[in-house]
């Protein structure tokens, strides 16, 4: 199945969609991808692009089933994480960080909850998606967490009276205001960021990957 073509996997729809076709688009790589399709082929680069969901674009460059891939921070090591554990295949190799999708991984409680700093959390349940994120940083502080894996509806754990907190994405803030929910403890600052296959050896893919690399540079100089 192997050829000379290079894959990059970006977000088929969200928040990092059309941020990532534009930065490509304007590098000059020309592809148009048709309703529903997964794939779209450049008219004028070696290159095809695969849309899929973002959680799905770590493991796809890990397992070198894509060469490139432009993803989340928050996902990327989440995902790493989980995967160590596992023992599956973790390495890539962050290329550049973007200037876009940027967020933080906070931990928030509920604003009647009296809060003395992240010790008094030790022990708690703290409802998240990214456990493996957030057991590191408490453990980083000496303190245990127990788990509360919700894929969504983080915000509306503690009301609910499934968690004692959250950790969760924020980036205005107004989704926790809105959930009476007041961020705490910044844990994780991410962006979106493009990721490369730890075992590409084929010459003409790396000489192009070296290629559209000085090319997002220009993109991102000339956007500064
Ligand atoms: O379907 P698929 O799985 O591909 O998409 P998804 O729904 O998992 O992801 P998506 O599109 O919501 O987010 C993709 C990536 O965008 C995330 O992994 C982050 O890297 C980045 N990003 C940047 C964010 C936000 N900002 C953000 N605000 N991801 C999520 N949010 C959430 C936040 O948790 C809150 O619930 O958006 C809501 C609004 O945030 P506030 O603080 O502005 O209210
Ligand atoms: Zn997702």
């Amino acid at each position: 199945m192997s050829n000379n073509r290079l894959r990059i996997a970006i977000q088929k729809s969200g928040r990092l969609a059309d941020e990532s076709i534009q930065l490509l688009k304007t590098c000059g790589i020309k592809f148009t991808f048709s309703k529903q399709t997964l794939i779209a082929h450049s008219d004028n680069f070696d290159i095809d692009m695969l849309r899929v969901r973002d959680d799905d674009i770590p493991g796809l460059v890990m397992d070198g089933v894509v060469d490139l891939g432009i993803v989340g921070e928050n996902v990327l090591v989440e995902t790493q994480l989980t995967r160590q554990k596992l023992s599956s295949p973790a390495e890539y190799q962050k290329i550049k960080v973007l200037n876009f999708g940027e967020c933080r991984l906070s931990i928030a409680t509920p604003s009647e909850q009296e809060y003395t700093g992240i010790e008094s959390l030790n022990n708690a349940r703290i409802a998240t998606s990214y456990p493996y994120l957030l057991k590191q940083y408490m453990n980083s502080k000496g303190l245990t967490v127990q788990d509360c894996e919700l894929k969504g509806s983080v915000e509306v754990a503690p009301r609910a009276g499934l968690a004692d907190a959250i950790c969760d994405l924020v980036s205005t803030g107004a989704t926790l205001a809105a959930n009476g929910l007041v961020e705490q403890d910044v844990i994780f600052h991410s962006k979106a960021c493009l990721i490369q296959s730890a075992t590409i050896t084929d010459e003409y893919k790396l000489n192009l990957i070296e290629k559209i690399l000085s090319r997002i540079d220009g993109v991102m100089q000339a956007n500064e």
